[in-house]
């Protein structure tokens, strides 16, 4: 497929969704294809180890849900934070839910609760087996969050300040997944401050400012805020052993991103699903390990021994296509967590680049 050997920079100009244009600039700027995959069990490591890594990876993996002492607090919570850090090193936050139930119930799931993952997190995925329907939930979820967002900040709405039930445009406020009424029927008394506080430049203009409106020290000059968009990738084929998701499903998954390209970035699969002329959906990747300093660098690596199964860099990227290596406790556990990502980057890079031949 084309997109196999086209440069990430110009797979940035052709891609339909906003944040996978944003993040193919992010990877050519970075010269990484590298996620983390921050399992670790608090959310002061969370933190410590998002600003350590950073300026090696594109994307931050998180599981919210094994983090304690995650705080919900939409103010100075930890997606917050996270969220700072995502924009000092440049990288996209991406919340490893796996959603997977009725639309209605995953549109709340979504935008709910009390993480309320829509708000910090710019990724999130799905497993489809419920059908497809749930994938047109979550996007209408996400194009309400997008509007009201859009809405708050151009009238500077503070919280717990009533929002009227009107757009600028005239257009009636819908937020079905959104509904945040308060106890008299107010509609719009939460505010998110994480997305209010973000700007509306376009996408394509870099700033090559050494700061961003923040005054965060930007550590790629160059890196601008993402777009006010979120994405969804979903879950077509798994890493692990004795995996059931059949070819079916995974083509299931394929038909449904073509519906959803304006909310569906890609995929998390184990190789390249690209195949019709004009696919260009981005493909991130776990199951990934190198093998210790000077061992075989194509192949295989041993799993964990509670199924998960692993593979290097250069056999994901260079061999079956993908694009982005997601790795975890290849990193986390090394005695100098900087320096691994690092190693992988350069790694994972390689394989991109000899892909490119
Ligand atoms: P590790 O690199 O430590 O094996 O971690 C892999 C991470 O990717 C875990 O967070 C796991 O939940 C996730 N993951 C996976 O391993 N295989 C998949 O197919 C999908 C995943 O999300």
């Amino acid at each position: 497929h084309p997109t196999l050997l086209q440069p990430y920079s110009e797979r940035a100009k052709t891609a339909t969704h906003p944040l996978s244009r944003y993040l193919f600039r992010l990877m050519d700027l970075k010269a990484s294809n590298l996620c983390l995959s921050a399992d670790v069990i608090t959310a002061r490591e969370l933190l410590a180890l998002a600003d350590k890594v950073g300026p090696s990876i594109v994307v931050l993996k998180t599981h919210y849900d094994l983090i304690s002492g995650w705080d919900y607090n939409p103010q100075t919570g930890t997606g917050v934070k996270l969220a700072a850090l995502a924009r000092k090193h440049g990288f996209l936050i991406f919340e490893d839910r796996k959603f997977v139930d009725i639309g209605k119930t995953v549109q709340m799931q979504y935008t709910a609760g009390t993480a309320r993952i829509i708000e910090w997190a710019h990724i999130t995925n799905a497993n489809i087996d419920a059908g497809k329907d749930m994938v047109r939930a979550m996007a209408e979820a996400a194009a309400n969050w997008k509007a009201r967002i859009h809405y708050e900040v151009k009238t500077s709405v503070s919280v717990g300040t009533p929002v009227a039930g009107q757009f600028e445009d005239g257009e009636e406020q819908n937020n079905n997944a959104l509904d945040d009424r308060d106890s008299d029927g107010r509609k719009g008394s939460i505010v998110s401050i994480t997305t209010v506080t973000q700007s509306f430049e376009p996408a394509d203009s870099p700033r090559l400012a050494k700061t961003n409106e923040h005054g965060d020290e930007l550590v790629f000059p160059g890196i601008e805020e993402p777009p006010m968009d979120r994405g969804l990738l979903l879950l077509a084929q798994m890493s692990s052993k004795g995996c059931l998701m059949t070819k079916d499903y995974t083509q299931a998954c394929v038909e449904a991103a073509r519906e959803h390209k304006d909310f569906v970035m890609g995929y998390v699969a184990q190789e390249a699903l690209n195949s019709a002329p004009d696919d260009n959906f981005i493909h991130m990747t776990p199951g990934c390990k190198l093998p210790p300093p000077g061992e075989e660098e194509n192949g295989h690596v041993e799993g964990d021994g509670l199924g998960q199964q692993y593979n290097t860099p250069a056999k994901l990227i260079n061999i079956l296509g993908t694009d982005i290596v997601i790795v975890g406790r290849g990193i986390i556990q090394a005695a100098d967590p900087p320096s691994e990502a690092e190693r992988y980057r350069r790694k994972a890079w390689k394989a991109y680049l000899t892909r490119l031949g």
